[in-house]
């Protein structure tokens, strides 16, 4: 892998100086090669194997790990552990390079336009951050690398309101969730606050003040909300004592520094305990019945997205990780293909968008949202009850004024979706229709046509393309796939395959009411705790 790393992680595009820069951090890898040399063997036999490495994968490798289990985790992007050719690991959002888009040739930004004028940009084909999959009727963003979703996100760590849990995971006793496992959760996390005094004065949280004034003066309530970037590091950035990360743009391909994802948390505690290996650019592409255990088919790939070997493997028991699609999509797949026929018909169904819509309103100009806006949001309109929208203030941190503000809802959409395997394309499809964000539209609609009218504000038309209000193409969000107590039994295993687990978003049946991965490592904190109790 160190060969292949060195062959073509620098696109021919690069300068000779870029090229030597970025040659000495390939070698400083090299010194790392121990775990790339640790990728797993063609005809293994590992006791665990770990499909995926975001939050559902992390919780599982290390809660089995430290009950003495050794675990092999299969990731199919990179492990984001080596600078680049500009000195840092993760590239900027104002200058997206080969780092950002997972086998694209050309960005696929949140917002596309910017006052009307498309804003995407070509880059040259890499195993970068970002995957922005596209199926017919959405495209679903998602982390790739080691550390998943956490890699890329926002950082947002919510837990859902009580009185909501119900309507959550209808099968889970909520009391054990919130005396037991959202604590330890968000514990593990590394959940903080923001200090309010500071959030107060700062500039670069201009625009969620501005978010907040405006919220307030419909009869909105607003609320700040805890995160996983470590608020004192952005204090330091804002106070120009630290290297600038989040106050600097950077969010969507990385954070250099400040955001504790699960390379920090979960995953740096799984490794420490010596039983825990990882392959990266490793992708699963079946798993079927191999007398007692199972047979597991990997493509090692090159960062060109070309496959570099194929391996099989064995393992005794299997944990789907690798999040709502990749999680639905593997098993939809394998239930259609004979690989696993006796999963049952729940398998891929249940799927939903966490009701995600955007939308950006034309503030005043004695109303600006500041030129510096760090990239962390800390806050939300609750309108989740009487309306059914709870609206994250979110920046676009561009670094001029913008005289913007943006909002990503969260919304309670009754639409859901299923995937099925459509052999003719030898592809998974998911039937999603655009036309079925139209309740998020009008959920959102009850929080910001609102505020447009006191305000006497209008909604921005050049942000999703040329007059176009709603950002509604796109999920950050996915959940549900194998839904919990469905597919599963109410702890995760697997109908008709002992030793077949499911631990990720694809077990929550399409909506969390607010940002989702304290949900899903909350629920991998309880079902892991039951299987090591019982099944080994
Ligand atoms: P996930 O973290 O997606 O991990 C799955 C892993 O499996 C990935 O590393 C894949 O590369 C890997 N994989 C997939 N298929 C295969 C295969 N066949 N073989 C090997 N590996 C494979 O799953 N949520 C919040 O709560 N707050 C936020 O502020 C927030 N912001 C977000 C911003 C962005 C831009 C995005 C993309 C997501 C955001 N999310 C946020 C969602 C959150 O990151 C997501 O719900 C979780 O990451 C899902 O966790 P899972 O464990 O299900």
């Amino acid at each position: 892998m160190t060969k292949t790393t060195l062959s073509v992680n620098v696109p021919s595009h690069l300068s000779r100086r870029s090229f030597l820069v970025g040659t000495g951090s390939i070698l400083a890898t090299a010194a790392l090669a121990g775990r790339a040399a640790a990728a797993i063997g063609d005809g293994a036999h590992v006791p665990v194997l770990v499909i995926g490495t975001g939050y559902g994968g992390s919780v599982a490798a290390l809660r089995l790990a430290q009950a003495g289990v050794d675990v092999h985790m299969v990731e199919m992007g990179m492990a984001w552990d080596t600078p680049g050719p500009d000195g840092k690991i993760f590239v900027n959002t104002k200058s997206p390079d080969f780092r950002a888009y997972w086998l694209r040739t050309r960005t696929k930004q949140p917002i596309s336009n910017f006052l009307g004028f498309p804003i995407d940009k070509d880059v040259p084909r890499y195993t970068g951050i970002l995957d922005a999959e596209e199926f017919g009727g959405i495209i679903v963003y998602q982390g790739r690398g080691v550390g998943g979703g956490s890699l890329v996100n926002g950082g947002m760590a919510v837990t859902p309101k009580r009185e909501n849990f119900g309507g959550v995971l209808p099968s889970v006793n909520p009391d054990e969730m919130y005396s037991t496992y959202y604590p330890r959760a968000n514990a593990e996390l590394g959940v903080n606050n923001v200090d309010p005094a500071w959030w107060e004065t700062v500039d670069c949280y201009q625009y969620a003040r501005v978010g907040r004034k405006h919220a307030q003066r419909s009869n909105f309530a607003f609320t700040l909300v805890p995160n996983v970037y470590d608020m004192n590091y952005m204090k330091q950035e804002a106070a120009g004592t630290a290297t600038k990360s989040a106050v600097d743009g950077e969010i969507l391909y990385g954070n250099n520094y400040g955001k504790k994802s699960l390379q920090k948390t979960y995953l740096a505690k799984a490794r420490a305990t010596g039983r825990v290996q990882i392959s990266t650019l490793h992708r699963v592409t079946s798993v079927s019945p191999s007398g007692s255990s199972y047979r597991v088919v990997i493509e090692q790939l090159n960062t060109d997205g070309s496959i570099a070997a194929t391996k099989a493997v064995t393992a005794d028991r299997v944990f789907f990780s690798a999040g709502s699609v990749g999680t639905s999509k593997l098993l939809t797949k394998l239930k259609a293909t004979g690989a696993l026929p006796n999963l049952n018909g729940e398998v891929g169904k249940g799927w939903g968008d966490n009701g995600n819509v955007m939308v950006g309103r034309a503030n005043h100009l004695w109303d600006p949202t500041g030129a510096v806006q760090t990239s962390i949001p800390t806050a939300g309109i609750d309108n989740w009850a009487a309306g059914g929208a709870f609206a994250e203030v979110a920046p676009i941190p561009t670094g001029i004024e913008t005289w913007a503000s943006f909002y990503l809802s969260i919304t309670k959409n009754p639409n859901r979706a299923q995937f099925t395997w459509n052999a003719s394309a030898n592809k998974v499809d998911l039937n999603w229709q655009t036309a079925w964000k139209q309740p998020s539209i009008d959920m959102a609609k009850s929080i910001f046509d609102k505020i447009n009218a006191k305000e006497g504000t209008i909604y921005r038309t050049d942000l999703f393309g040329v007059y176009k209000i709603w950002g509604d193409h796109l999920t950050y969000h996915p959940l549900g796939g194998a839904v919990l107590n469905k597919a599963t039994d109410n702890y995760g295993r697997l109908a008709g395959y002992s030793g077949l687990y499911v631990m990720d978003g694809s077990l929550i049946p399409g909506n969390t009411s607010v940002n989702p991965f304290v949900t899903i490592t909350a629920l991998a904190e309880r079902n892991i705790e039951r299987i090591i109790a019982t099944d080994l």
